[in-house]
């Protein structure tokens, strides 16, 4: 078997081996040990080197970490140190004390030290100090014999590494982990600076990148915190853990790593999927990308042509994962895989009766005027891919997961076509069956996932295809009811639905309730360009808010004179005559300071009055209005504020909002028109040059 490239990198040019594989390091349920051994094959067979054991719930990684393990735990932990030797993957063992420990008590350090001494005993060579989310405040005690946080787990760590003997790998993890936890930033962190300047040169630092889960990692930031580390570090990569959304699972490929980090790091751990089978697309696509270089000058003399394709391809990868997966999905000798053989599975282009594999009873065949005997299609590639592409990466949806979600929103958006023939009513219907086509194939795909032999990859993502199965039959149902296909549809209109009619649980509820609900909506809302914060207005954002507005109106003079300029129903508000209603503020800031707003009333009529005007559409009794600085150039923060402005006003029961916009302002009659949910309204008494736009909510 040709070498593992990602493992060769190292050992080729003298220094220490690249660090490429795994890290169990989410909440929750941790691996079984056979799954574990399974993960020793995979790792091998793909050319990853090594295994970090962290399982944040298991009582003595963590919360019990002070207790040595028993016999029968010692047995287990042996048996799969020796499982991880034998499949020449670096078996890391590692502790995280920081919950509770007193770093200035030699007992406690004490303590620590035998736990490892123990697991030293178990055969393990390689370690790790964990100091990720705990609390960082020191206790007394400790606050009086170190000067720092940083200062006393350096320390502990320094020391625990020598009585070790100095291992080959020994890797820490800071609490500040990444960019944002850093204060002010990175390269001024006085933490980060201590470890840099204070940890044993070989020790090495676990960095998450940006974020906890980064969604995109740069050359220019692992410069900037290698630098202040004085050394590379390795990449905890959370781009594929989901112990945070009991919703998501991460079947995406590993992506928005550029390959020319890869001589820059000492290594990458993918902390992935709780559910261990469907980390197959994680594990195998970090292992292509561990394979790959920027500059293809550390070629493994070993490789295939074929291997030596170096250049890294998120989409390629995904394919060659896929590809491997499938024979999984449809072995039966693979861990998990049922008793019952594939031959119910309806067999390509062959007359063969079913064969006969049980041992048992002779298999039943059906007699003449019988039931046909259920035969399920075989799982492919094509399901396998639209699968990813439905619970693809954690800032990103699969391309035929955004092509549903665009699809539904201008089916939504255009749903008068449906009914009165317009100039797109053709267009509509087309859509709509492309539509429901599409949702077709999410049935089919869980069909034959369901059918698929080997049950335990089934197990582990069922929920989440049912679930995905269920929103899918949802709005399939809602645009049949558009298109006066289907009598709205009980669960749809219904207003005492079944329970999956409203789903995500008391979780969900508040999210609703909250002012940014929807602010990450992956696919109205690309990431972000700059760095803007959106909060709740208050009052004494009343001047900067004013500022704004007067500027604003000054820069629509070139088309007409402020003085002239027609009078708004929100011009009051905007100009801090009146307060938003609770809860229906909010302000934008940017490095700089407050660069736009979004206020919202939920009642009119009293502003309306105030300009001798009558606000009394029943359908639209709230009032918005928005502005944004010209050095705002993203449209993203715009639609953020708007969504969390509109979600309070809804849950204040209103039954539908407007806002006014003169015709100078092209921007906002601009955003307003493109974001699709607003449409022009007619409204008594609006002055000339003023258009008017609602929304029902
Ligand atoms: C974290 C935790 C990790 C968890 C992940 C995703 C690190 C270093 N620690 O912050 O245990 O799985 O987030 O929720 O990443």
């Amino acid at each position: 078997m040709s070498s593992p490239a990602g493992a060769k990198r190292g050992s080729q040019s003298g220094a220490k081996r690249f660090i490429s594989g795994v890290v169990e390091g989410f909440y929750g349920r941790p691996w079984t040990m056979e799954q574990r051994t399974e993960l020793f094959k995979r790792e091998q067979k793909w050319g990853l080197s090594t295994y970090l054991y962290a399982p944040k719930d298991d009582y003595k990684h963590r919360m019990y970490w002070r207790d040595l393990y028993c016999a029968e735990e010692a047995e287990q932990l042996m048996a799969l140190i020796s499982a991880a030797k034998q499949h020449d993957v670096e078996f890391v063992y590692a502790i995280s004390p920081g919950l509770d420990i007193t770093f200035s008590n030699p007992k406690e350090v004490a303590t620590l030290k035998r736990k490892l001494d123990q697991v030293k005993e178990f055969g393990c060579r390689s370690f790790s100090l964990l100091f990720d989310d705990i609390e960082k405040e020191m206790c007394p005690a400790d606050k009086q014999a170190f000067s720092s946080f940083a200062h006393a787990q350096v320390a502990i760590t320094n020391e625990v590494y020598q009585h070790l003997g100095q291992p080959e790998t020994f890797l820490f993890c800071p609490t500040d982990y990444c960019a944002a936890f850093c204060t002010p930033n990175v390269s001024q962190s006085s933490y980060l600076h201590t470890v840099g300047e204070k940890l044993l040169p070989g020790i090495d630092v676990l960095w998450t990148g940006p974020k906890v889960v980064s969604h995109q990692i740069s050359v220019e930031s692992i410069d900037e915190v290698s630098s202040v580390l004085k050394r590379a570090p390795v990449i905890w990569d959370n781009i594929h853990a989901n112990d945070y959304d009991p919703q998501r699972l991460f079947l995406g490929p590993y992506k928005d790593r550029p390959t020319e980090l890869i001589p820059k790091l000492k290594g990458v751990l993918t902390n992935p999927n709780c559910e261990f089978y469907p980390n197959f697309v994680a594990i195998h696509t970090l292992a292509t990308w561990c394979k790959s270089t920027a500059d293809g000058g550390q070629r493994d003399v070993e490789m295939s042509d074929e291997e030596q394709d170096l250049c890294y391809s998120p989409q390629k990868a995904l394919t060659l994962a896929l590809t491997d997966w499938l024979q999984e999905f449809l072995s039966t000798d693979q861990p998990g895989g049922a008793c019952r053989p594939s031959s119910r599975l309806k067999k390509e282009s062959s007359d063969e009766e079913p064969m006969q594999t049980d041992m048992g009873d002779p298999a039943y065949v059906p007699g003449p005027g019988e039931n046909p005997l259920y035969t399920a299609e075989p799982l492919t590639l094509e399901d396998l891919n639209l699968l990813s592409e439905l619970f693809y990466l954690p800032y990103e949806h699969g391309p035929t997961a955004r092509t549903m979600l665009q699809e539904l929103d201008w089916l939504k958006t255009h749903s008068e076509a449906a009914t009165v023939e317009t100039d797109k009513t053709a267009e509509w219907r087309t859509r709509a069956q492309r539509f429901d086509e599409l949702c077709e194939a999410v049935v089919q795909m869980f069909n034959r996932l369901s059918n698929a032999p080997n049950r335990s990859i089934l197990y582990d993502l069922y929920n989440y295809i049912c679930d995905i199965k269920s929103g899918v039959g949802l709005a399939r149902a809602y645009v049949k009811t558009l298109g006066g296909q289907d009598r709205p549809s009980a669960q749809l209109m219904n207003d005492d639905p079944e329970p999956w009619g409203f789903r995500g649980g008391l979780s969900g509820e508040f999210q609703r309730m909250l002012p940014c609900h929807g602010n990450r909506d992956l696919f109205r809302h690309p990431p972000m360009t700059a760095v803007y914060s959106i909060r709740p207005y208050c009052p004494k954002d009343k001047m900067e808010v004013q500022r704004i507005f007067r500027e604003m109106q000054r820069a629509g003079e070139d088309k007409v004179p402020t003085m002239t300029q027609p009078l708004l129903i929100s011009d009051g508000l905007s100009a801090g005559e009146m307060p938003p209603s609770p809860q229906c503020g909010l302000v934008l800031e940017d490095e700089i300071g407050v660069c736009g707003f979004a206020l919202g009333l939920t009642d009119a009529k009293p502003a309306a009055a105030k300009i001798q005007r009558v606000a009394s559409d029943p359908d639209f009794p709230s009032l918005v209005t928005m502005q944004l600085l010209p050095r705002v150039t993203d449209s993203a923060p715009a639609k953020r504020m708007i969504s969390g402005l509109l979600s309070s006003i809804r849950s204040c029961g209103s039954r539908g909002v407007f806002c006014e916009l003169r015709q100078s302002d092209r921007r906002m009659l601009n955003f307003y028109t493109k974001l699709g949910s607003f449409k022009t309204i007619k409204m008594a008494g609006l002055p000339k040059d003023v258009i008017a736009m609602g929304m029902s909510l």
